[in-house]
């Protein structure tokens, strides 16, 4: 069993024995179902394994987050910048997030406390740089010269120069072969190379991580990923990294047949009406033509790239963030992966790191909520904040209980899971009310978002609380309010 179950369990008998307790003189008790088991995941970006097997064991698993998505783990160039990580030079597990020792401690860590691990794979490409220095482990590498590693005729040869970008090619060969801010491109087409990352993929699989995030995939064939991950054993989880564009030659759906992908439309449709509050966009709740099936999707608010970029909501605005992370947690689509990152002025500062170059150890285990001041390098933290566990859990208790259409009023929207929780928001400037349908019981429910019921058991609520009466549920909402109910957390 693991943690959140435990503890949602916990929870739910300390809630159904107090609902028991005042049958006679408030809410008549009522049937609460077990949680689901966890789906979600979390991103920990630039986090050395010594801290992710710490967060594991105390903020991921006691919240409920079922995996964890880690920043590559090859030996890389030696550059201060974040993105370091994503020049590899080896298969080395040696990096500045720690050695070969500490990641198979992590991935056994994790594992034991219920947390499955998944490694980002830089498979595509080496590294840009024509004289890249010492790799980590102190050793020189020259562009298109990894003895021992890959030939000259393992690399595609581009011709590109350094300013050339993958969004000015839109022919597949010159996407597939040629670019990607002109990293060394492998030949993935080469039984040698296949041979080589399968090797690799295998070695992490033997430590135990559970999967991969593949990255850059738009810039590998598809059949040629899944001729490298076909040889991998059955329930190897696969997500590929296939950035949807607008008359991109390469789409996602190419990649769904061996995996997962990460859906950035998702977060593309969510995030405007919570700027404009025009909940009329259908993206909510109609059948979201631009996106994958439900089952192939991995969704996200942002990730590391796209909070240096397209996102318009990430950490640096919390309540904002806590609105858009409370809908997708609440929603039916997908498999939603939060992101936990660092603060930064600069887009290419790498986290904080010692002497010697190595990103100092973090932990979110005391932080109770966002800070919306961060000096650059702290953590945002986000699986600690309460708003953040408080959705997870109203996600465990929604479980595969429909999606029912949303309803909006003025700035607030707001939708049920069928008979099992309602979430609500107001992205405006003034207090709105919102009436949502419900098929839940009649009754006083402590908003989960806020602190749920309260610690005393005594039948209060630690933070709001709102009430269903008669097929609707109430909620007047402060400006940048969430809000969300469950059976699990009715008085
Ligand atoms: C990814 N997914 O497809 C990663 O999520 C993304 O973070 C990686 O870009 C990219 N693909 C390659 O793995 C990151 C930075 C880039 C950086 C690149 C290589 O966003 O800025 O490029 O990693 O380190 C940097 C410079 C470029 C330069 C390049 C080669 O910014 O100007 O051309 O290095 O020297
Ligand atoms: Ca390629």
């Amino acid at each position: 069993m693991s943690g959140l179950r435990a503890r949602a369990g916990a929870v739910v008998a300390a809630v159904s024995a107090a609902v028991l307790l005042l049958a006679g003189c408030t809410q008549a008790s009522i049937e609460v179902p077990e949680p689901a088991a966890p789906d979600v995941g979390i991103q920990l970006f630039q986090l050395p394994w010594t801290s992710v097997a710490k967060e594991c064991e105390t903020t991921l698993a006691p919240a409920g987050i079922a995996w964890v998505l880690l920043s590559p783990a090859q030996e890389h160039i030696a550059a201060d910048e974040w993105w370091a990580s994503y020049q590899p030079v080896s298969y080395q597990l040696e990096s500045r997030l720690g050695t070969r020792d500490e990641f198979a401690d992590m991935v056994q860590r994790c594992n034991a406390a219920g947390v499955e691990v998944i490694a980002d794979a830089v498979i595509n490409h080496m590294t840009g740089q024509d004289e890249p220095g010492a790799g980590y482990a102190g050793t020189a590498y020259a562009h298109y010269d990894y003895p021992g590693l890959y030939t000259e005729s393992d690399f595609h040869r581009c011709g590109l120069t350094a300013n050339d970008d993958i969004q000015l090619y839109k022919n597949r060969e010159q996407v597939q072969n040629c670019e990607l801010v002109n990293l060394a491109d492998l030949d993935t087409a080469s039984p040698t190379v296949r041979a080589t990352i399968g090797a690799y993929l295998e070695d992490l699989l033997s430590l135990g991580v559970s999967g991969f995030r593949i990255d850059a995939a738009k810039h590998i064939p598809a059949t040629d990923v899944e001729a490298i991950v076909s040889q991998l054993p059955q329930g190897t989880r696969i997500m590929s990294e296939v950035i949807r564009g607008a008359g991109e030659p390469i789409a996602p759906e190419e990649y769904e047949g061996f995996g997962e992908v990460f859906e950035f439309t998702y977060a593309r449709e969510l995030t405007p009406p919570l700027e404009n509050g025009v909940f009329s966009d259908p993206v909510l709740s109609d059948d979201r033509p631009q996106q994958v099936p439900s089952e192939a999707a991995i969704v996200f608010v942002d990730n590391h790239d796209t909070e240096r970029g397209e996102a318009n909501v990430t950490a640096r605005d919390p309540q904002l963030y806590i609105i858009a992370n409370a809908l997708m947690l609440a929603d039916d689509y997908g498999t939603p992966v939060l992101y936990s990152g660092y603060a930064f002025s600069d887009r290419d500062s790498g986290a904080p790191t010692d002497a010697d170059g190595r990103v100092l150890d973090a932990s979110c285990a005391d932080t109770t909520g966002p800070v919306s001041d961060l000096a650059d390098g702290e953590r945002t933290c986000v699986q600690s904040w309460p708003a953040i566990r408080g959705m997870l859990e109203f996600r465990a208790m929604a479980g595969d209980a429909p999606r029912m259409p949303g309803v909006d009023s003025g700035d607030a929207y707001g939708f049920e899971r069928e008979g099992r929780g309602v979430v609500a928001v107001n992205v405006g400037d003034d207090i709105q009310s919102i009436e949502v349908p419900t098929t839940m019981p009649d009754g006083a429910y402590c908003d989960v978002i806020t602190g749920g019921p309260d610690a005393a058991g005594d039948g209060g609520c630690a933070g709001s609380e709102y009430s269903v009466s008669g097929g609707i549920a109430v909620f007047d909402l402060d400006p940048g309010a969430a809000a969300a109910i469950h059976l699990g957390s009715r008085r």
